[in-house]
């Protein structure tokens, strides 16, 4: 057969077992339904210390791009501006009353940078490995950057929902997803594919939602949060009429280049991924690596190996916990998934078992 034809069927073939790759891995509705019973336990017990107080749920459990068994992310928001409690006294407050009204394990960080109680829950039949749990405090921009992503995902679920859950699966296999030893959060992932989707990709499968314009003039206050700008286009009904990419591109196929691209064009020794504002230069951000920050330490000096921006947080890196070693490790893995994908055309489940192995 021609090599195209069947580059091209592999091409399709791959598309295909991604689909498969990835359906079995997303939550069961047994499992939503214990999360949501958990958060309500909890925000009950939260507002007889602060009747004002709500619980939210932030990251993948509410942005789509959540796995089977993984974290639940929770922030605790009070509505009343009276109630002046302080983070760590709030922290230690709620830890006690969890630790005497549930019977979840339980360890409150009041001293931590940010104050946060860690929960874990145990197996039961419809949480077969149990679930991790952080409780925040006022962790207001992390609801909006949920959104910012969940809206990004709404645009084009067959696409964006496949490519960032597969992924995220990958980097979780290859080791390259525990920030705590010198890799990414999967935060910093999903903010690598959406960036390749809206500044990468030409034509653009999606648009960039803080440049498009709003269709009522909103005030300063509205598109304000603690000091940031946090507006981005939000109205899903009106992007799915006006929004159509012309960007027609198999998953597959875009699986293919993202992996292409960060291995051989992305400049990682100079630039910056900013979904907000396309590519910048670390210069222009000031992130270099040799900045002086006083001793100079390893750990000062690898802050800004990979550099992400966060889309409303624009002075902070979200890759910041890459190591220089991280880094070699992240980029090899993206050169042999290239390499996988690119050399094999013969079964294309057999090539994603290989890639996540
Ligand atoms: P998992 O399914 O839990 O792996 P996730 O989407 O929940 O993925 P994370 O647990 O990494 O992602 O992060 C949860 C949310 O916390 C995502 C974002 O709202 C916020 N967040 C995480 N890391 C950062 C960061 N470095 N900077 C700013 N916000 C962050
Ligand atoms: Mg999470």
């Amino acid at each position: 057969m021609h090599p195209g034809v069947l580059h091209r069927r592999f091409l399709s073939d791959l598309s295909t077992s991604l689909f498969s790759f990835v359906l079995p891995l997303l939550p069961t509705s047994e499992e939503l339904t214990i999360k949501e019973e958990v958060r309500t336990l909890i925000e009950k017990l939260i507002k007889t210390i602060e009747p004002s107080a709500r619980l939210l749920s932030f990251g993948s459990s509410c942005n789509s791009f959540g796995l089977r068994n993984s974290d639940m992310d929770l922030v605790v928001l009070i509505d009343d501006p009276e109630a002046g409690l302080d983070s760590s006294l709030f922290v230690q407050m709620i830890g006690d009353l969890l630790e005497r009204e549930t019977n979840f394990d339980v360890k409150p960080l009041p001293k931590a940078r940010i104050p946060i109680i860690k929960l874990n829950l145990a197996a039961s039949p419809g949480l077969p490995f149990g679930i991790a749990c952080d409780i925040g405090i006022e962790n207001r921009l992390a609801i909006e950057n949920t959104r910012l992503l969940l809206t990004y995902a709404t645009i084009d679920p067959a696409r964006v929902r496949t490519l960032v859950l597969f992924l995220k699966v990958w980097a979780k296999r290859r080791r390259i997803n525990s920030p705590y030893r010198g890799t990414l959060s999967s935060y910093g992932i999903t903010l690598m594919v959406l960036y390749f989707l809206v500044h990468v990709k030409q034509p653009p499968v999606l648009p960039n939602l803080q440049r498009i314009a709003p269709v009522r003039p909103i005030t300063e206050e509205e598109m304000m949060l603690e000091g940031r700008n946090v507006y981005f286009f939000d109205d899903v009904e009106m992007l799915r009429q006006e929004w159509s990419s012309v960007n027609f591109e198999s998953v597959g196929e875009l699986l293919i280049d993202f992996f292409r691209y960060f291995s051989h064009d992305f400049q990682f020794n100079t630039m910056v991924l900013s979904l907000r504002a396309g590519p910048l230069t670390k210069e222009s951000k000031g992130w270099t690596n040799d900045i002086d920050v006083g001793g100079l330490n390893e750990m000062a000096r690898d802050r800004n190996r990979l550099c992400i921006e966060d889309p409303f947080e624009i002075t902070y890196n979200v890759a910041r916990t890459v190591t220089k070693d991280g880094l070699y490790t992240i980029r090899g893995e993206f050169m042999r998934a290239t390499r996988i994908l690119t050399q094999r055309h013969d079964r294309a489940v057999l090539a994603l078992a290989e890639l996540c192995r």
